[in-house]
């Protein structure tokens, strides 16, 4: 596995189904089962949607500062032992606070995980905030403004959850209070809504990345834009199987067309614990199923550290 820097995953789409029992027991949380092979069993997923009501549900058992520092570590952790050396992790704190966890725990536990994996490995980690695109605008705004006590503990704002319906132009304020503060700024886009969420992703949000982007090979305008001006897309191919948002063979995924678009495209696995796999695991997957040749695989692992939200100088030392 080539060194990578991964930037596109949810920290809460690390959560194996062992954690989640481990968890539950911990916290006297009720589960629909605790044998995690059966838990496993039910991720039968047909779109974003039904895949984020399992993932919503098993979040449920996230209660304490302990519980988040054991989630950062294991995904930290394994993803060192892959190959990855830089990690831009998601973290839905929304979901967090309306389950009742106070946000410093949540901070607390995160941070301490990046620090403690640092030293273990060296790898270099920091946090994305991301709205929850179905609880509004005035929600992001909110939960932004709440989290600047804890304005150090991450260095950007990103846009997840369910896309169709919740388009970039409902976040512009919360958004707006981000560029304001200096603080990065990426969204989900054109996963499941069209090229229109990827425009207003860039002119509306200013967005820095834009997380998947696959439908934005529906418009050539704005293939030409994403490439006149290096956009980072962040794709996540065993996601797009998983979610169909992609043809059902990773041999017709776009992929090789974006990079042959000259895309800044990089791969990341998304929720590693939900579509099949880590970083590495896609990896393989692309390089078995699409015929990429090491170049094209040597450009990936690169344009990861060329997207990556790292100084310069800490970028070189990486790679
Ligand atoms: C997500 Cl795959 C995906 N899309 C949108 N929001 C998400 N949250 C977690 N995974
Ligand atoms: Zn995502």
């Amino acid at each position: 596995m080539l060194p990578v820097a991964e930037l596109h995953m949810h920290i809460e789409g690390s959560l194996e189904a062992e954690l989640v029992v481990a968890l539950a027991r911990r916290n006297g949380v009720d589960l629909p089962t605790f044998d995690p092979v059966e838990l496993k069993a039910r991720y039968r997923f047909t779109d974003l949607q039904s895949f984020l009501d399992i993932y919503y549900a098993n979040l449920a058992v996230m209660k304490t500062e302990e519980d988040f520092y054991d989630l950062g570590t294991a995904y930290l952790t394994r993803a060192a032992a892959s190959g990855v050396r830089r990690a831009e992790m998601f973290f839905d704190l929304q979901t967090h606070t309306q389950n009742g966890v106070p946000q410093e725990a949540v901070f607390a536990g995160f941070t301490a995980a990046i620090a403690d994996a640092r030293t273990a490995t060296g790898i270099s980690a920091d946090l994305i905030l991301c709205f929850l695109r179905h609880l509004g605008g005035e929600a992001a705004t909110q939960t932004l403004r709440e989290a600047m006590p804890f304005r150090d503990r991450f260095i950007g704002v990103g846009l997840d959850s369910s896309e169709l319906g919740f388009p970039p132009s409902l976040f512009t304020e919360a958004f707006g209070i981000a560029g304001s503060e200096g603080l990065h700024r990426v969204a989900h886009a054109g996963e499941e809504g069209g090229p229109d969420y990827v425009w207003e992703a860039l002119d509306l949000l200013a967005v820095e990345r834009i997380d998947h982007g696959n439908r934005a090979m529906e418009d050539p305008e704005l293939v030409a834009r994403l490439r006149d001006e290096q956009v980072p897309l962040t794709v996540c191919p065993l996601s797009n199987i998983a979610l169909k948002t992609a043809p059902p063979e990773l041999a017709d995924h776009l992929l090789p067309a974006m990079l042959a678009e000259g895309l800044l495209v990089s791969i990341n696995s998304d929720d590693p614990a939900y579509f099949g796999g880590y970083v590495n695991d896609n990896f393989a997957a692309i390089t078995n199923e699409l015929a990429l040749g090491p170049e094209q695989l040597g450009t990936l692992a690169e344009n990861s550290f060329t997207s990556s939200f790292l100084p310069e100088a800490e970028k070189q030392a990486l790679r």
